[in-house]
């Protein structure tokens, strides 16, 4: 190993650093050359392998603890936990500075930012030189999915970022096993470049939070490459999640006949014992993770949690679905996460081992959110480290903060969740916030006719990226920040998926609104664990035992259609949930026809045909 560099790695690179680039614990020479040219270009102080070992963690998270980043909680609450305070101006993702630079502009289609990638690797070139100045440049192996895949799906990060090693051994398997496998196989990994952009100039003090004002979150489609700059920020830095199993997923997935998709997936087991799995996309902060992890409220009905966040759907030889969930770890919402709504998080986050970012502190050394518990704390530090107390304005917690937790604590973790190559797919669910227009749940009739409601989807806008909050956007199949590519394109290879395959093996379509309000202004429906009775629905329409009425807007149950025992529900809630209207379905597909003008002729003719369908069922009603 010693000598596979010998002579070539440039002398610009102090000779500590040269001494740690021949001692990588690898011979794999793409992977050594890569990290060779990126430390000549960012010029970091030193360089560290990650070997993913829960010693490692424990030292970096007290590393962490001395630089000001990492507060270490009280093990009452939170064993082994910390508490992280981000820049306040680096909260969330930022989908404008997020990039799509394909060969041709018309390669990222018309609902991502392109650029050059030529000129976008000049540009990022330019910042990324020096930037790791004073800093350590960690190399994290990390596979995302089970490295006993059939074709396990590596990645490499280079990042300048303790905290996002910390992460990262939580969201992903990394480290020493990865590094063997992929090295042995000389194995395909995508590189992925992470800097906070904050390089430390001789004896200059760091802060808690390096970053930088300017940020780029850019990926290379064709060449499957991602390079981030100036955040430290969740699906920004943590290059596993938002960027490879999404980004880069679904461009490898259009390329090889599979699907990357923003769902959770839930084992759903009847009072008789039979079990299906459903997958469900619903938008940034819109319910995955509740849903993932709901506790049936209906008798002798249970749900067990794949995944919260991504699933990976692939083909098997017969056609049928499989999902896999390709994340170890949660990177859930903290606000509204409690002990009355979702339980089995809070469970989970009980087990410790978590990392909390921009939550607020308690006085004695724990944490706490909006939502956390029903009794408000009296005196808090809130998440940007000011005194806070009942009466102050402000949220204690960032509406964005969150949780990062070891999927492994969850204990209703579905045994299926560690299956190689994942588990039977049932049905896809699609959902948002909508407080009009759109039904608690609706069946799609055909496969085109589900398509169509995903590249329609829509939702109020949240606070888990940058910009304004409550705004309708339509949000195809809950990608639109996701897609790595043309997004007319993507509806396409669903469609293709549909023919190839047939519609016989593919998943039903449902679309969900826990979100719809009441002429007062509240909630129509209670949501959370008493979504349990459209899970049991939709279990029952596809064994073709539960009823449904027939609507422009698909099959919709009636109340007599919902197992609603027990539940305490207005006739005018109830009634509110699930009612078709014709005047908003007029205001709703003019906004639809606003959407799809986006992708002018592009825009595959069969989702035309749905949209004149929908149309016309709307005339007739
Ligand atoms: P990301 O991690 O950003 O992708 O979000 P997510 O889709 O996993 O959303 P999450 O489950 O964290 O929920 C976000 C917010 O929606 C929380 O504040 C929840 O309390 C709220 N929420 C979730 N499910 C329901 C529901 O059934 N009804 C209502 N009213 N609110 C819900
Ligand atoms: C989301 O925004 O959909 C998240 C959080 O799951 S992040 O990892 O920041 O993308
Ligand atoms: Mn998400």
């Amino acid at each position: 190993m010693t000598d596979l560099l010998n002579g070539t790695i440039s002398s610009t690179l102090a000779p500590e650093v040269r001494q740690q680039l021949e001692q990588a614990p690898t011979d794999y020479r793409e992977l050594v050359e890569w990290v060779t040219e990126i430390a000549e270009l960012t010029e970091p102080a030193a360089i560290y392998w990650a070997d993913g070992s829960q010693e490692e963690y424990d030292r970096l998270a007290g590393e962490l603890v001395e630089a000001g980043t990492f507060i270490k909680l009280s093990d009452h609450e939170f064993p082994n936990s910390y508490a992280a305070f981000s820049d306040p101006d680096d909260v969330a993702r930022v989908e404008e500075r997020t990039f799509i630079c394909s060969e041709t502009e018309a390669g990222a289609g018309p609902t991502n930012n392109w650029r050059d990638p030529v000129e976008m690797k000049q540009t990022m070139t330019d910042l990324y030189r020096g930037c790791m100045r004073g800093r350590t440049l960690f190399v994290i192996p990390f596979v995302m999915g089970s490295l006993d895949a059939t074709e396990p799906k590596y990645g490499v990060e280079i990042t300048d970022s303790a905290y996002v090693v910390c992460s990262m051994r939580i969201m992903a398997t990394i480290g020493s096993d990865v590094l063997k496998k992929m090295s042995e196989t000389e194995a395909f990994f995508v590189k992925a470049l992470h800097s906070v952009g904050a390089p430390l100039e001789e004896g200059q003090q760091d802060v808690a939070w390096p970053c930088n004002p300017e940020k780029y979150i850019v990926h290379f489609p064709e060449t499957r490459e991602i390079w981030s700059f100036g955040s430290g920020y969740g699906g920004n830095a943590l290059l596993g999640k938002k960027c490879y199993a999404l980004r880069i997923a679904s461009a490898l997935g259009h390329d090889n006949g599979w699907m990357a998709e923003h769902m959770l997936i839930l084992k759903v087991t009847n009072p008789e014992g039979k079990s299906k799995f459903f997958s469900a996309a619903f938008p940034s902060a819109c319910g995955k993770t509740n849903f993932a992890m709901m506790e049936p409220t209906i008798d002798g009905w249970k749900a067990e949690m794949v995944g919260d966040d991504i699933a990976w759907i692939s083909f098997d030889a017969e056609g049928k679905p499989r999902v896999v969930n390709p994340e170890a770890g949660m990177f859930g919402v903290a606000p509204g996460t409690g002990w009355s709504t979702n339980p089995n998080a809070m469970r989970a986050i009980s087990g410790g081992n978590t990392i909390f970012t921009n939550v607020a502190l308690t006085d004695d050394g724990s944490v706490w959110w909006e939502g956390k518990t029903d009794e408000v704390p009296e005196h808090l530090i809130d998440w940007q480290g000011n005194d806070w107390t009942p009466d102050s304005v402000r949220p204690a917690a960032h509406p964005n903060s969150r949780f990062c937790t070891p999927i492994e604590q969850v204990e209703m973790l579905a045994p299926e969740f560690s299956e190689p190559d994942g588990v039977p797919l049932s049905a896809m669910i699609f959902g948002g916030r909508r407080k009009t227009t759109i039904p608690l749940v609706s069946e799609a009739q055909s496969w085109e006719q589900g398509v169509f409601r995903g590249v329609t989807l829509s939702s109020e806008t949240t606070a888990a990226a940058k910009g304004a909050v409550g705004v309708v956007r339509r949000d195809p199949m809950a990608m639109l920040p996701f897609i790595g590519y043309n997004a007319s394109d993507y509806f396409r290879h669903w469609l293709d998926l549909g023919e190839k395959h047939g519609e016989e093996n593919m998943p039903g379509i449902y679309y969900v609104n826990w979100f719809r309000r009441t002429e007062d202004g509240g909630f129509a429906w209670p949501g959370f664990g008493e979504n349990s009775r459209v899970v049991k629905w939709i279990f029952n329409r596809l064994e073709g035992k539960a009823d449904g009425q027939e609507t422009l807007f698909g099959v919709v149950p009636t109340a007599e259609d919902l197992d609603l025992t027990g539940l305490e529900i207005s006739d005018e809630e109830i009634e509110a949930a699930l009612a078709v209207k014709v005047d908003e379905f007029e205001t709703e597909l003019a906004g639809i026809d606003e959407w799809l003008a986006k992708f002018g002729d592009d825009l595959p003719a069969r989702i035309r045909e749905q949209r004149d369908d929908m149309a016309a069922r709307i005339e007739a009603a």
